[in-house]
């Protein structure tokens, strides 16, 4: 490129983020990349600049950018039959649900859109098991859950947020919301005391909260506990499910079934908002025809992707190759921290859900600063709490793919 293309191009990109700047709401603080156009696990900015992505949509993307097959499903969906609302049967969503609850071994699924949805839905579900199965007195019911969790955006998700940013200037907020600490038994058993506790919602691992892996016998010791007080199990695998931390579900690695699943994201590929509740039928027909419900939930079209997305999952083996691929990413990063002991203060993750946190204060800038630098390098990844960077491609990464990220991140590391 000559100097006045590269000229007009930059124009092009800022004049793209100042129309988001002018008309857009201000939520958000994206870093100055603007892209068009994604691959597998590589983007293109509107420069025409290629990316590899380290991000994944926040693991929407878990199957790779525009994956083919799943295009091919939404394509050829979306010319015969795209929504039919619930007030009629549709000729897939029987289909769905039985593959679905087959692939993930429960009795039903309540079809959503997108995974704060999902948290809503389980919640209500909860309650109302509560109070028609388990005999809470009505309007008495609590919900449990951690500090440090993130299930998006509705008041109800805010009402359990223990993060500020999230919650401030929001209120009021939901009642029998109780907030525990995370990663601590002796605290859930304390609070099962409780006889109106209906359900403990979390995450398996937290993604907001940075990569958050909890000790090995939490997850069986939720398990046990719900078991034991008959309170529901539920666990929120948005962000954690469908293959991104080396198996099915991230509660797979122990060997552990909830009472209740949430799962969004990557249930379609990142093509279209999708997500999904699955429980038994104690749990699942408390709620009656009219009591719940969606305009685009289990529409053909998401059905349609859902299921190629979960095909391509088990075809092209992206649990063993997340696995497979974490090890090594994980190992080139303890070697980096090895060598700058002063800027990275700890790796962690599973599979391909990771972080690195770099040593630093949380309003500090020099994770932010990494990012831009690995951007200009081609490599796209966001840093969390200030000075925490997640890692998380998409998981059709290559050996080799995976060794060039690396290279770059090193060769970033290096400079500061
Ligand atoms: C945003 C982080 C990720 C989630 C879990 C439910 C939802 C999410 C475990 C809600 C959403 C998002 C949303 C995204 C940022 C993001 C995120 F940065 F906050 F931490 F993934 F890592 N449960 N996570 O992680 O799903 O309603 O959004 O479909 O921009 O808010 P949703």
């Amino acid at each position: 490129m000559n100097v006045l293309t590269n000229a007009a191009a930059a124009q092009h990109s800022s004049y793209l983020m100042e129309l988001e700047d002018l008309y857009n709401a201000h939520n958000y603080h994206p870093l100055p990349v603007v892209l068009e156009r994604g691959s597998g696990i590589e983007v293109w900015d509107v420069e025409g600049k290629r990316y590899y992505d380290f991000l994944s949509a926040y693991s929407a993307v878990n199957q790779g950018h525009c994956h083919p097959r799943i295009i091919g499903a939404l394509t050829e969906q979306a010319q015969k039959l795209t929504l039919t609302s619930r007030a009629f049967y549709s000729n897939l969503l029987g289909i769905y649900a039985e593959y679905i609850t087959g692939y993930f071994g429960f009795d039903r699924v309540l079809p959503m859109n997108t995974g704060v949805e999902g948290g809503e839905t389980a919640i209500k579900l909860a309650r109302r098991w509560g109070y028609d199965v388990k005999g809470i007195p009505t309007n008495q019911a609590k919900i449990l859950f951690v500090e440090g969790n993130f299930w998006g955006r509705t008041l109800a998700a805010i009402s359990s947020s223990t993060d500020s940013t999230s919650y401030k200037g929001y209120g009021p907020f939901m009642p029998n919301f109780e907030i525990i600490p995370y990663n601590d038994l002796p605290a859930l058993e304390r609070a099962l005391q409780d006889p109106n506790v209906a359900g403990f919602m979390f995450e398996p691992i937290q993604g907001e909260a940075g990569v958050v892996v909890p000790d090995d016998d939490y997850i069986p010791g939720i398990r046990a506990l719900c078991s034991k007080h008959r309170v529901l199990m539920i666990a929120d695998e948005v962000q954690t499910g469908i293959a991104r931390t080396g198996k099915r579900l991230c509660c797979d690695h122990y060997d552990v079934k909830p009472d209740i699943l949430i799962l969004g994201k990557a249930l379609s590929g990142g093509v279209l908002p999708v997500s999904a509740v699955l429980s038994s039928d104690e749990v699942m027909l408390t709620i009656k025809p009219g009591e719940h419900g969606s305009t685009f939930g289990g529409n053909p079209l998401a059905c349609a992707v859902a299921m190629e997305a979960l095909r391509v999952v088990v075809d092209e083996d992206l649990s063993g190759n997340a696995e497979r691929m974490g090890v090594i990413f994980r190992k080139r990063m303890t070697d980096l921290q090895a060598k700058r002991p002063d800027l990275i203060t700890l790796v962690r993750g599973k599979g391909l859900l990771n972080a690195v946190v770099i040593n630093d204060t949380e309003d500090s800038k020099t994770a932010w600063k990494i990012c831009l630098q690995l951007a200009e390098n081609g490599l796209l990844a966001k840093p969390t709490h200030g000075n925490i960077i997640r890692f998380a491609p998409p998981l059709v990464i290559t050996e080799e793919q995976i060794h060039t990220c690396c290279d770059i991140i090193e060769k970033v590391v290096a400079t500061f």
